[in-house]
Formats: structure tokens, sequence, C-alpha cells
């Protein structure tokens, strides 16, 4: 493909992107729905999808790598969906700043490429088949190859971030830092005397929080807002990123357009806060043990074989009270996070800083 193709190009996937974009922040931060009605709150969308727009064709633009093979593979997982919760986030908590500054606006697409690029790390490990939705970048290519591309994209972060301070630099480096440990210590499980939920919860706030929490700081720390902000918004960032994943591991016990059957956390051995409430009940009651041993048969077998006992073992999960209990803890963190923000003046950004938390936890209702 000639450069003037592949900007035609890549300016047609950003339009694409942008348009779901707009759907995305609308349905997935639920801000649209729940909270643009006075002209304060209206204002501030607008700029916060305006951001998206600049930051979703900026991303469009850096996925060029002047090689036609890691075009390819840098753009698959881009191209296929995802819903941009990070920037949304950092572009929200500029506002409390200057706005859409072109600190801001890198920051966004460096974060967001930090997040694709652990998609591609993590989807090897796991050895996942899918992901948003579509057959997973080492399924299509390789192990080694979706490896290189993550590694392309973060050094595209880095870049990106080149020049804005060493504040935002060791930010990323340490959020960098956490992602990697998050994932080494998911990898080697908990070490003895180590309390599993607890090793859990540590694990999703090293993987999920910290990037999300890292996403809220740069907002604060690239627009100009008071330095007061910086706890207040790393606090709510982690927060809201542990019951994000909580959620997450409900969501995966459900049918849902995540393009993946019910279940399949659990059948690939990946380990979620539903299964070890239920492991810590199996100790005392035996139709916990019972369940938890069918959903352990069908743990670690091929994904393509049916398992309708391990379905209908899913489902039985899924209406349990330990799945209750994981909501429930997910609405504490995610209440953790809106405490956070009491420094923040009262406003639209505090407002959609709030809804967006507690929309959070209401996908999985
Ligand atoms: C190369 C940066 C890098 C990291 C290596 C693999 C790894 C270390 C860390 C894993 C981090 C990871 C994948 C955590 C899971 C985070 C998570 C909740 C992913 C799903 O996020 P969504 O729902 O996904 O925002 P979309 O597709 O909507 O963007």
């Amino acid at each position: 493909m000639n450069a003037h193709a592949n900007s035609a190009s890549a300016a047609k996937v950003a339009r694409a992107r942008v348009t779901s974009t707009r759907a995305g922040l609308a349905s997935h931060l639920g801000l649209r729905e729940s909270l643009f009605a006075s002209p304060d709150e209206r204002r501030l969308a607008t700029r916060v999808e305006e951001g998206l727009v600049t930051v979703e064709s900026r991303l469009a633009e850096q996925l060029s790598f002047t090689d036609a093979i890691a075009d390819a593979t840098a753009r698959y997982l881009f191209e296929a969906g995802g819903k941009r919760v990070r920037p949304a986030l950092a572009l929200l908590t500029a506002q409390l700043g200057d706005g859409n500054t072109e600190g801001v606006i890198a920051a966004a697409q460096a974060i967001e490429l930090t997040h694709l690029a652990s998609l591609y790390h993590d989807d090897v490990m796991d050895e996942a088949e899918l992901r948003r939705g579509v057959p997973s970048a080492h399924v299509v290519w390789s192990n080694s190859v979706a490896i290189l591309t993550g590694d392309l994209l973060f050094a595209r972060a880095a870049r990106l971030l080149a020049g804005l301070g060493e504040a935002v630099s060791r930010l990323q480096s340490d959020t960098f830092e956490r992602l990697c440990l998050g994932q080494l210590h998911e990898t080697i499980g908990p070490q003895p005397g180590d309390d599993p939920i607890e090793h859990y919860l540590q694990v999703i706030s090293d993987k999920t929080g910290s990037l999300i929490a890292a996403a809220a700081h740069m907002g604060v720390l690239l627009s100009n807002a008071p330095r007061e902000f910086e706890a207040a918004m790393m606090e709510y960032g982690e927060k809201i990123g542990v019951a994000f994943q909580l959620v997450d591991d409900v969501i995966d016990l459900s049918d849902g357009d995540t393009g993946k059957n019910p279940g399949t956390d659990i059948r690939a051995g990946v380990v979620t806060l539903p299964m070890l409430y239920l492991r810590r009940e199996a100790e005392a009651d035996k139709d916990a043990a019972a369940l938890l041993e069918r959903l352990l048969r069908g743990a670690d077998t091929d994904p393509d074989t049916p398992l309708p006992d391990f379905d209908s073992a899913i489902a039985e999960l899924r209406d349990h009270a330990v799945t209750q209990r994981v909501v429930e803890e997910a609405r504490r963190w995610a209440a953790g996070g809106v405490a956070a923000l009491s420094p923040l003046p009262q406003g639209p950004v505090k407002r959609a800083l709030t809804v967006f938390a507690e929309n959070l936890v209401s996908r999985s209702a």
C-alpha cells in the first residue's frame, strides 16, 4: 500500500473509531445518559469527546512503523475495538485544569498504547483465543510476533511521553513496572503464607489499577491542574481500577457482547475472585465443594470441546452468593474511589467521575 492509501485508510479507520468512541463514551462511562443535563455538564462532555476524537485519529497515525507487517500487527487490536476508558479518564481529569492540552492528548495516546501493548503480551501468556471479539494476535501470527508488537507499541508510548517532564516519565516507568510485577505475581501465584485473596487483590491493583490511576493522574499533571488533586486522582484511579477488574470477573460468567463464552477465564485457568471465594467456601460447605470440583474439571481443557456440565456449573456460579459478594466488593472499591474525590471542588468533573465509578459497577448488573 502506498503512503497516500495508508493515510487515507488510517483516516477512515479513525472516523469509524470516532463514531464508536462516541458511542463508547456514552455507553461505557454512561455519562451522556446519566449526567449531561446542565449546560456545564454538556460543555464538559463536548470537550472530552473532542479530545477523544483527536486522540483516536492521532493513534491511527501513530500506528505506522514504515513496515507493512508491523503496521498490520500493531493496528490489528487497535482496529478490533476497545472502550478507550483510559484516554477518556485522562481527558476528563484534565478538565480540572487547562483541558485538552497537547501534553494531555499525547499522554492519553501513550496510556492507550501501553494498555494495547499489555493486551498483546497478556494474551500470549494466558494463551487467550480471543481479544476484543477477534482471534488474539498470537493466534493470527505467532507468540513472537505478538510479543514484539507489544514491545513496539510500548516503545511508541515512551516516545510520545518524551519531553513531557520528569514526573510524567517517572509515572510511566513506575506504572510499567507495576504492570509487569502484577503479571509476574499472577504467573507465580501466592507463595506459602500469602492469603490468596489478598494476593489476588494486589495483582489486580498492579495489573489494572495502576494504569487507570496513571491515566487519571496524567490528566491532572499535564493540564496544570492544582497539585493537590494528584494524590486524589491516583487513589480514585487505583480503586476504580480494582472495581473494574472485579466487575470483569463477574462479566466473565455471563453471556454478553464480549465474544467470549461464559466462564472463558475460568476454563483457561485464570484466577478470578468468584472462584477464590468459592474455594474458601468449599472448605466448609459440601455443595460449594461439589460446584468447585465441576468447575475445576473444566479448567485447562480445550476450549473448543463442548463441556455441558462445565457450562451449567458456570451458570450456577453466576447465581451463587459468592458472585453477589464479588459485586458488593466491587461496589466497595468504587465507593472508595468516589470518597477519594473529596479534595475536588463540586462541579461537573467531580460529578462525571462519580457517575463513571458508579456505572463501572452497574456493568455487571
Ligand atoms: C508490555 C505494557 C506491557 C506489559 C507487560 C502483560 C503485562 C505486563 C501486564 C498485563 C496487564 C493486563 C492485560 C491487565 C488487564 C487489564 C484489563 C482490565 C484489560 C481489559 O481492559 P478494557 O476492558 O479493554 O479496558 P478494552 O478492550 O475495552 O480496551
